[in-house]
């Protein structure tokens, strides 16, 4: 069995906190408002909050450009109100986990300022800098945000390298005056009793030195250089010597966040004894449906893809490693949107999803809204949207092809970052009561139907199903340390599954679809010793059968004792 810790039995609930609830009436989330809500988080029974960036900040992208890592964005509140909501967490038994975004900076740090202003500051190195070639950028990488990874700077005619947008200039690691700044930020954190931090892209530290092209793509003048900054010849050596100088000395939770891994890779980033992270989130799940170019290249998802993803990476990282858990965060569309139904069975869909989740073998993330069932967002127009991504990619295509309008906007309802970005739907009231002044961005219209005033007092609400999840992992050791198994690999709507431990057997039965398959009991598994745990419809127990019909996304776990 793999060593007990506590961060595997743990559920971590993930913070945007520009949307999370705003104290003072200026529109925008601060640290006083997620203090006002943590009677909420601990009812609902998480253990670890994981903070998105709180960090003095211009805000190009929502605070992943930190101008100064150790002072507190001025819009969120001071160090002092941070302190006091570690504290309160902790006196709930809580634990608190930051974001810690170090691929780059900002370009309103101090580091690049004097780095921009002097060819002979000792802080040019800290970043890539190049001379164009050819009366062009350096090389031919393009920006995950659009447009090429380099900007020019006209005062020292060079260019410095942005794999974001061109105010998040990337850091060089190679550096170790970089790297001990780095481990001296993480530190200062601890020091003040942190618990843990998710590590933003930090499998793109370490870079090919020679940055060389990527394979130019037909008619377009960028291409992604991520075979050159993804996972980098030096990744390990980075981590392992952060983990030596700083994690190892502390007891924490830590996740990296890592675009375009394998399970090969994970199991590096994540093994046992390797002295690296805890774990990782990995993409793969949530590239399902994308077409060939990327993101807002829809394409339909096939649940047979899904499963057969998600079981690589259970039976991979099994005994090994261990797997983060989730459907959505600040980046993705809304999981019932995406995954579910967001519409008739809006409520069923999302229960199913999250007792998927939630019976998977690995620590499960649940992101701002989520146990509410919160949705995606349509705004009529552009104007309405705030996400620096959705915004470049929207400029550029509709600079390439106006008659392409009704596309692009129908990628950005799919796929476009606000949809997880609305403010959070506290009640009925103005706003959905995330502000009493104008929210920074607007509130999705159906906070009336969707919101947390109505959902505590209702039985049957999807966050007293949360609730209820968390609960069964802290009774059941099976739902944390069982090993996975798929059932029924073929099957186009249910995706079933065992879990195993000792003597003891789950099975989780879900049916992904708006349809009504049917199910046979597995001739392998005995019917007669069974327990319902778990179930999104009300099941008569007198009506069961060794085969029958699940309703619309309907979701049952049952114990086999
Ligand atoms: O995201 C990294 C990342 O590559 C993507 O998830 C990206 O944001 C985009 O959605 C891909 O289509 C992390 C943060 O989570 C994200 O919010 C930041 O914008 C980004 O890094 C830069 O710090
Ligand atoms: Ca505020």
């Amino acid at each position: 069995m793999t060593k007990k810790e506590w961060w595997k039995e743990s559920v971590v609930y993930q913070i945007y906190p520009r949307s999370f609830n705003d104290s003072n009436g200026d529109g925008i989330g601060d640290l006083k408002g997620i203090m006002e809500k943590l009677d909420y988080l601990k009812e609902l029974g998480v253990d670890v909050i994981w903070l998105s960036p709180v960090y003095q900040s211009p805000n190009d992208d929502n605070g992943y450009d930190i101008s100064d890592y150790q002072s507190i964005m001025d819009e969120f509140g001071t160090m002092q109100d941070f302190e006091e909501l570690l504290q309160e967490i902790h006196k709930r038994d809580m634990k608190l986990m930051m974001d810690l975004v170090v691929n780059h900076t900002s370009d309103e740090h101090e580091w690049f300022r004097l780095a921009k202003q002097s060819k002979d500051s000792p802080y040019r190195d800290y970043y890539y800098w190049k001379p164009g070639k050819n009366g062009a950028e350096p090389n031919n990488w393009e920006s995950v945000f659009s447009g090429s990874a380099w900007e020019y700077d006209e005062d020292s005619n060079e260019y410095y390298l942005h794999i974001f947008s061109k105010k998040q200039p990337d850091l060089n690691w190679e550096n170790p005056k970089v790297r001990s700044e780095v481990f001296d930020t993480m530190k200062f954190w601890l020091e003040k009793g942190i618990d843990g931090f998710r590590m933003d892209v930090i499998n793109f530290i370490s870079k090919v030195p020679s940055l060389p092209d990527a394979p130019a793509l037909e008619g377009k003048k960028y291409a992604s250089g991520a075979d050159f900054y993804m996972n980098g010849p030096k990744i390990h050596e980075y981590l392992q010597e952060m983990n030596q100088q700083v994690l190892s000395k502390y007891d924490l939770i830590t996740v990296g966040e890592m675009p375009g891994i394998t399970v090969e890779q994970a199991k590096l980033y994540t093994g046992e004894g390797r002295n690296e992270l805890n774990m990782v989130f990995q993409f793969e799940h949530v590239d399902l449906d994308s077409g060939p170019t990327g993101k807002w290249d829809l394409k339909e998802l096939q649940l047979s893809d899904l499963k057969a993803s998600f079981t690589k990476w259970q039976k991979g990282l099994e005994q090994v490693g261990w797997n983060s858990l989730y459907l959505n965060n600040h980046d993705q569309p809304r999981m019932v949107s995406r995954f579910g139904n967001d519409d008739e069975y809006w409520l069923e869909s999302a229960k199913m999803l999250a007792t998927f989740l939630h019976f998977l073998q690995g620590t499960p993330y649940i992101y701002q809204g989520e146990e509410l069932g919160m949705t995606n967002v349509r705004f009529p127009t552009i104007d309405d949207y705030k996400d620096i991504e959705t915004l470049n990619m929207y400029n550029e295509k509709i600079s390439e092809d106006k008659e392409n309008l009704s596309q692009i906007m129908n990628s950005i309802y799919a796929k476009g970052r606000d949809n997880a970005r609305t403010p959070m739907q506290w009640s009925s009231g103005p706003n959905a009561g995330f502000t009493s002044g104008t929210p920074w961005i607007k509130v999705n219209p159906n906070y009336q139907e969707i919101n947390a005033e109505q959902q505590l007092v209702d039985d049957h609400s999807i966050f007293q199903y949360y609730k209820k999840l968390i609960q069964l992992r802290k009774q059941h050791e099976i739902v944390v340390y069982g090993t996975y198994d798929l059932i029924l690999p073929e099957h186009s709507e249910i995706y079933a599954f065992t879990r195993t431990l000792g003597d003891e057997k789950l099975l989780i039965i879900l049916n992904f679809s708006d349809g009504q398959p049917e199910f046979e009991w597995p001739q392998e598994l005995e019917y007669e010793k069974k327990e319902l745990l778990i179930s999104n419809y009300s099941i008569d127990q007198e009506d069961e059968q060794e085969a029958f019909k699940l309703l619309p996304y309907e979701a049952r776990v049952y114990k086999l004792t």
